[in-house]
């Protein structure tokens, strides 16, 4: 990147088509970026020669059978980049620190109990650091765009900060820094259980009353503008930590943006909720809320062939979370079923136990074959290759979810994309979509070697940019947590 006087920059870009981007304060210069790959997933199918020009960050044109021209950087097959749709950033931070079983029956609660401990200790530092890290490993495992389901809201105490928005702000400082691409979501949480019960004291942090919730919100929306390109939404917790009553005042303070609510996750739940409504949470929620596209029910996992017409109905999204759900002992989704009626899912990382966006697709098609006993579920028909259908689903679902992209390598669609390793020992010799099934099914991450946001490179050779220094912030904090 070079700074240069005004009257340069004009006579440069007069010369070599080369523009100027403003950012903060000063103009610098940039070349618009081009690109040409063998092949490219594009929205109606793989494409060979594809040359592509970027402008202002978007996909400006995209040419099929074109050769490359000389100053073009040439990549073997591009990808878009996919949304991950359900992150709880700070839970990186305990990884692998739940992992030996307690004394009683351990489960999903008794790790949400371990989660409440660590929460504790995380004050806005450390969750920038946390952030930071989480979502490098985001990047460079093929996720371009992420959404945080933010409730880590108040200080260490429960006590209110002076900027309500400052927890979220270091998530939006940590998506500055490294260059993802933010839906932010933050949280509404208010009780410890159905029907209302006052929150417990490990909650303290997560609580709001309605206005408060408004406040916060108003507070991330300002904040978030100095992301290109952040997306700000809400996220009634689940049926557990919001009455009715609350439900139905914040869904309107959306707007058009993403509402995101955990649901059905754990036959507990379902249990309740049956105990104080007489409905299954799936049921209960379409029954009283307007639930439509805007809406991603994260996990749905215990549902009836009814519940899953009706999500399906609704339009809204299922949010898979395929390696959190079976590290907590969640359960399986019909996804056959959801499926064949034509719903729609996306993928996220939620726990963030392992960060990694084609292990994610290979386990929800693999959950499915072990408990099916069938092959090649999540496909798209007779002879589709399941790899490129698991990819097309979680970037269109993860993309509605996330209120923003999902269309992938098309004009005017921001510049995020993938450039996978052909030489990679389990891509030979592949070509269109079954490149898709050796990245997901035989190769895993390590044969991405590129990713690029807004046609910046941010990944090279599989590591991102900023790895090393976020390292060092990411290590600081860990010493203090685990101290
Ligand atoms: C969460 N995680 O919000 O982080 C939850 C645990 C809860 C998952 N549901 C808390 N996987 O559900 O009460
Ligand atoms: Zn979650």
């Amino acid at each position: 990147m070079i700074a240069a006087p005004a009257w340069q920059v004009a006579r440069l870009m007069y010369r070599h088509n080369y523009r100027i981007i403003q950012r903060s304060d000063k103009a610098t210069l940039m070349p618009d970026p081009a690109f040409h790959a063998r092949a490219a997933m594009l929205p109606d199918g793989w494409a060979e020669q594809v040359r592509i020009t970027v402008r202002d960050g978007l996909f400006a044109t995209i040419e099929r059978d074109r050769p490359a021209e000389p100053d073009d950087e040439r990549h073997a097959a591009i990808l878009p980049g996919l949304p991950n749709l359900h992150s709880h950033a700070f839970q990186r931070a305990m990884a692998g620190l739940a992992e030996a079983r307690g004394s009683s029956d351990d489960d999903f609660w008794s790790w949400r109990a371990a989660m409440y401990r660590f929460v504790d200790r995380i004050g806005p530092e450390e969750l920038r650091a946390i952030a930071l890290m989480a979502q490098i490993e985001m990047l460079e495992s093929g996720f371009t765009r992420v959404g945080e389901f933010h409730y880590l809201h108040h200080d260490r105490a429960g006590g209110r900060f002076a900027d309500p928005a400052e927890m979220s702000a270091s998530v939006i400082a940590a998506a500055e820094e490294s260059g993802i691409a933010l839906t932010h979501l933050p949280v509404f949480y208010a009780h410890a259980g159905f029907g209302g019960i006052a929150p417990a004291a490990e909650q303290r942090r997560f609580v709001h009353d309605v206005d408060g919730f408004a406040d916060l919100l108003e507070a991330v929306r300002g904040a978030a503008v100095r992301l290109p390109d952040a997306v700000v939404g809400i996220a009634p917790h689940s049926l557990r930590a919001v009455t009715p009553e609350e439900l139905a005042a914040i869904t309107p303070l959306a707007g058009h943006a993403p509402i995101h609510i955990h649901i059905a996750e754990q036959t507990r739940e379902v249990d309740d909720c049956m105990a104080w409504a007489g409905a299954r949470p799936v049921e209960w929620l379409l029954d009283h809320a307007a639930v439509d596209a805007r809406w991603c029910l994260v996990h749905a996992t215990h549902v009836t062939a009814r519940e899953t017409a009706a999500i399906v109905g609704s339009g809204s999204v299922v949010g898979l979370c395929p390696i959190t759900e079976a590290n907590l002992g969640d359960g399986i989704f019909p996804a056959a079923r959801f499926l064949e009626l034509g719903g729609r899912f996306g993928v996220g990382s939620d726990s963030n136990v392992l960060i990694d966006a084609t292990e994610e697709l290979r386990l929800l098609e693999y959950g499915q074959r072990l408990s099916l006993g069938q092959r090649n579920v999540v496909g798209g028909g007779r002879a589709c290759s399941t790899g490129d259908a698991l990819y097309r689903h979680a970037l269109a679902g993860g993309g509605q979810a996330l209120g923003a992209g999902g269309v992938g390598i098309a004009v005017g669609e921001p510049a995020d994309f993938l450039s996978l390793d052909t030489d990679h020992a389990s891509l030979l010799g592949r070509s269109g979509a079954h490149l898709v099934d050796g990245l997901i099914f035989a190769a895993g991450r390590s044969a991405i070697d590129g990713v690029w946001r807004r046609g910046r490179r941010l990944v090279s050779d599989g590591r991102h940019h900023a790895r090393d220094r976020a390292m060092h912030g990411y290590r600081r904090a860990l010493a203090e947590l685990l101290a």
